[in-house]
């Protein structure tokens, strides 16, 4: 396939400032006819070619300036329209008529239908699904759009921007137009035509406009919408108040639909919406849920500014609206919810999700170089690092200058498709640094590793630290240069107090950050009487790996005594993971494992401070997963003793708290009336991570079946299921609970999905078998991109011991289903393909297993460039 890359840009030699499209909707065979104002770039030779993407595309009229083309003055294929006769005039007007069918399209890209709803999805490619195109984020255009439809198939007819008029044509049709007024690119081109329900609210904008709301859903959900609306008129009111950023339209419009490849879309003034994302209550949806819908809305809705009253100049410039837009949506929740919380769950996240990626076969930079199908590159790296990248950038400018330079970036790019390098530049111009050592990450792959020791002179009163930074090699970059790292800290004295020091050499420290721009810093702090404890890296300042020579005993204080929430909990969960790869190490050698007291008694205070919030100790009290266990142990990862050593660390835990966490867990019963809030959200979560140790000690099976039946929402019905399947699996009361379950939400598909993912979850050998059978039940359906990812995708990716059983079924299963979700969507079978990223650091016998499951779809036949692109890389 063809490879992209970015020092191959250069503008094309067109324009399409305007853009009139007309669709008459039919499922079979729906016309569109693109009114195309083209303009020739000053400088571009009369006779150069017009070239349009277009992807499997019927094309059934082509004129220019109102006459029909001679066959001599174009080339048509269903992928390219090359029109190679254009008029000597700077301007024309250029009509494509194109025929498509939206019924067939399981892509889901284009213009397809979700349950009877016509809708489209162009980011981003799929626009030239549509229509023939300059199809690339850099040609700005206006859009008017009629709409033309049946109107008892579809009473709604949507599109960007305002509504102009709407009218009842013959024969039982009608047409709707819109305009939107401000020049997009044709990636956040959007129609939607059905029978939906409405939900409507309005909103006043700073300069005291009034917009109206309009959720659209599945007729009868409509009171599910409740929250995302009410999600929506915060994230309005925050993006004023946070960046000065106020909505520009007189409508804005969400749409959930039951197909769709991705969480949501931004597109202009009508966001399109996978509906897990938009539904909820307290019946079906979790406290997890409920925080999605939250992000997710407001993640859409700050794209207005960023990515589309700012757009890309081309595909490689992805992070500079996903990494800004992220940033943005966390630091939403972070002010609507806990700030800590938040903070330990995005590092959670990112470590999850983002080093693997960044230490495994498919790493490449948070603005990568090279692509062959960029669909492939809505990664955890573009996303969540991108996210960290600006956040850094804060975070070494300071809250005011990032401000100006956002204030910049608004005023100087409002209207352009920016890049990267423009982004840097506002922020130098605010500030007046030099960030270009900087801006290496968005240059380089790879996760850095800092290596710290410390020491302590009390004759001399001097502290050291020596930090050595290094970035491991990645593909196709095996040398890397040296890396501005804005590392956080803090030396703690005995009392929990920071240490006061009278100077420091050794590097440029600032606002309790120290600046690593060298290979090796010794930095030196004087007038420091007794040795402190060192907390570093505080707030996750930087997305890196640290190797630090700590004693435990440090450690143990930190987790007791760190002002810095983040690091308070990072330092407990240091010393879980350390304990983790310890017993591992033991089974491995077939001895038992060991936990010392003073962990497990740490756990139980952790549980019972009063003074810390119910949803931080919920989340201290997680063990990191058998994946992180794993990336942690980094070679040679046996899944089953990785599973053993933490149920051995959860027994531990559970046998020496046994009195405190069931105290504690009938204290939080909860008799007030549900509310999402986070307080509240956490409250249930500490409960039910306790719920879940006590499982695991005599009458936990009974308990959790109590749970699960006396359940009055999703979070605790869910939690307890989830224990009585993996910790009790068979038993009676699992049984019963999952066909309880199973019977009462037979008809809710997204809360089947649920059920789903539980059982696809459950570790061991057999859950293959479970797996496949439940590819025939009646709630699966291999079309469904939530299902797909609900049962395969959480079996590949969520399920360590089940789908790395040793003898390769696993493997087995995941080749033969990526290759049947794969002639239906590329796309969705690609990145199911990604489970298997990290299958060098297997050992040997899987390792050789899960490549033989590559190479079969590797070498399957009329591979799709999705699919083929991941895997080949995935096997290099
Ligand atoms: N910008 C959106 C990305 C997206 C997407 C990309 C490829 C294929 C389908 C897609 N659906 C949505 C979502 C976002 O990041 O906001
Ligand atoms: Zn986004």
């Amino acid at each position: 396939g063809q490879v992209f890359k970015l020092e191959d840009y250069r503008p094309n030699d067109y324009l399409i400032p305007e853009t009139n499209l007309t669709f008459r909707l039919s499922p079979q065979a729906t016309r569109v006819i693109a009114v195309l104002t083209v303009e020739r770039r000053g400088g571009v030779s009369a006779s150069a070619p017009l070239v349009l993407d277009g992807d499997g595309l019927t094309l059934l009229r082509v004129e220019i300036d109102g006459r029909p083309l001679e066959p001599a003055d174009y080339m048509a294929t269903p992928d390219q329209l090359t029109i190679t006769t254009v008029p000597a005039t700077p301007r024309f007007q250029l009509v494509i008529e194109t025929e498509v069918a939206p019924a067939g399209n399981e892509t889901l890209m284009g213009l397809y239908r979700s349950s009877n709803v016509y809708c489209t999805q162009c980011e981003a490619e799929g626009f030239r699904r549509i229509t023939y195109f300059l199809d690339r984020p850099d040609v700005l255009s206006v859009y008017t759009v009629r709409i033309e439809a049946r109107r008892d198939e579809a009473p709604l007819l949507l599109s960007n921007g305002n509504p102009v008029e709407s009218a009842d044509l013959t024969d039982g049709w009608h047409y709707a137009v819109w305009h939107d007024p401000f020049p997009k690119p044709s990636y956040l081109f959007a129609l939607v035509a059905g029978d939906l329900g409405k939900v409507t609210d309005s909103f006043v904008t700073m300069s005291g406009r009034k917009v109206e709301l309009g959720i659209y859903v599945e007729p009868g959900k409509e009171m599910l919408a409740g929250y995302a609306m009410d999600a929506l008129k915060r994230s309005m009111r925050w993006d004023e108040e946070a960046f000065g950023c106020e909505y520009d339209l007189g409508v804005f419009n969400i749409v959930a639909v039951s197909d769709f490849n991705m969480g949501a879309m931004e597109n202009k003034g009508l966001n399109i919406f996978n509906d897990k994302y938009v539904l909820a209550d307290q019946e079906t949806a979790t406290d997890a849920d409920f925080a999605n819908i939250e992000a997710i809305i407001a993640h859409e809705y700050f794209h207005n500014w960023t990515g589309n009253r700012i757009t890309c100049r081309d595909w490689f410039q992805l992070c500079l609206k996903e990494g800004l837009t992220v940033f943005r949506d966390h630091e939403f929740s972070a002010d609507q919810r806990s700030r800590a919380v938040k903070r330990i769950a995005e590092v959670r996240t990112l470590r999850a999700h983002q080093f693997p990626e960044d230490q495994g076969p498919l790493a490449h930079p948070v603005r990568p170089r090279r692509y062959r199908e960029i669909n492939n590159f809505y990664t955890a790296t573009v996303y969540e690092k991108g996210s960290e990248v600006v956040r850094m950038i804060r975070t070494i400018l300071g809250d005011e200058t990032f401000r100006a330079g956002m204030n910049l970036y608004f005023e100087r790019h409002d209207g352009q498709a920016a890049t990267i390098e423009d982004f840097i530049k506002v922020f130098e111009d605010a500030s007046g640094r030099d960030l270009q050592q900087f801006a290496l990450w968005y240059h380089q792959a790879g996760t850095p590793n800092l290596t710290v020791s410390s020491t302590h002179n009390p004759g001399s009163r001097e502290f050291t630290l020596e930090i050595e930074q290094s970035v491991p090699p990645t593909p196709s970059e095996s040398r890397k240069r040296l890396m501005h790292i804005p590392l956080a800290f803090g030396l703690v004295g005995a009392d929990g107090e920071p240490v006061a020091y009278s100077s420091v050499e050794g590097a440029t420290v600032e606002n309790g950050v120290i600046h690593i721009r060298k290979r090796r810093h010794v930095v030196r702090f004087s007038g420091v009487a007794e040795r402190p404890a060192v907390s570093l890296n505080r707030g996750f300042s930087a997305p890196v790996t640290l190797s630090v020579e700590q004693k435990a005993d440090d450690q143990f204080f930190l987790a007791g005594h760190d002002s810095d929430a983040f690091s308070r909990w990072q330092a407990f969960n240091t010393i879980l993971t350390d304990a983790l790869i310890a017993a591992f190490r033991q089974i491995l050698g077939g001895k038992p494992s060991v936990f010392a007291s003073r962990l497990t008694d740490l756990a139980g205070k952790i549980a019972g401070d009063e003074t810390l919030e119910p949803a931080y100790r919920a989340l201290a009290l997680a063990l990191p997963s058998e994946a992180d266990i794993a990336r942690d142990i980094g070679k040679n990862i046996d899944p089953d003793a990785v599973f053993r050593s933490r149920e051995a660390l959860a027994l531990a835990i559970a046998t020496a708290n046994k009195k405190l966490f069931s105290d504690l867990y009938d204290h939080l019963v909860d008799d007030d009336a549900f509310s999402p809030d986070a307080a509240s959200a956490g409250r249930r979560a500490l409960r039910n991570i306790l719920l879940d140790y006590l499982s695991l000690l005599p009458a936990g099976r009974e308990l959790a079946a109590d749970h699960f039946h006396s359940a009055t929402n999703m979070t605790d019905r869910a939690a307890a299921l989830t224990v009585l399947a993996h910790r009790h699996h068979g038993s009676p009361e699992a049984i019963k609970a999952l066909a309880d379950f199973e019977a009462v939400y037979a008809d809710d598909p997204l809360v089947m999905d649920k059920w789903l993912q539980i059982q696809a979850s459950v570790p061991g050998p057999q859950t293959v078998d479970t797996v496949r059978a439940l590819t025939r039940h009646s709630a699966f359906s291999m079309a469904n991109p939530n299902r797909v990812r609900s049962l395969i995708g959480t079996f590949s990716s969520a399920n360590q011991t089940g789908f790395h059983r040793a003898d390769g079924d696993g493997y087995r299963f995941f080749t033969e289903t990526v290759l049947e979700v794969e002639k239906r969507n590329p796309q969705v079978a690609a990145r199911l393909a990604t489970a298997l990223r990290s299958w060098r650091s297997l050992e040997p016998g899987r390792q050789a297993k899960a490549r033989e499951a590559l190479l079969a779809i590797a070498n399957a036949e009329n591979l799709s460039a999705d699919l083929r692109d991941i895997v080949e890389r995935t096997l290099v």
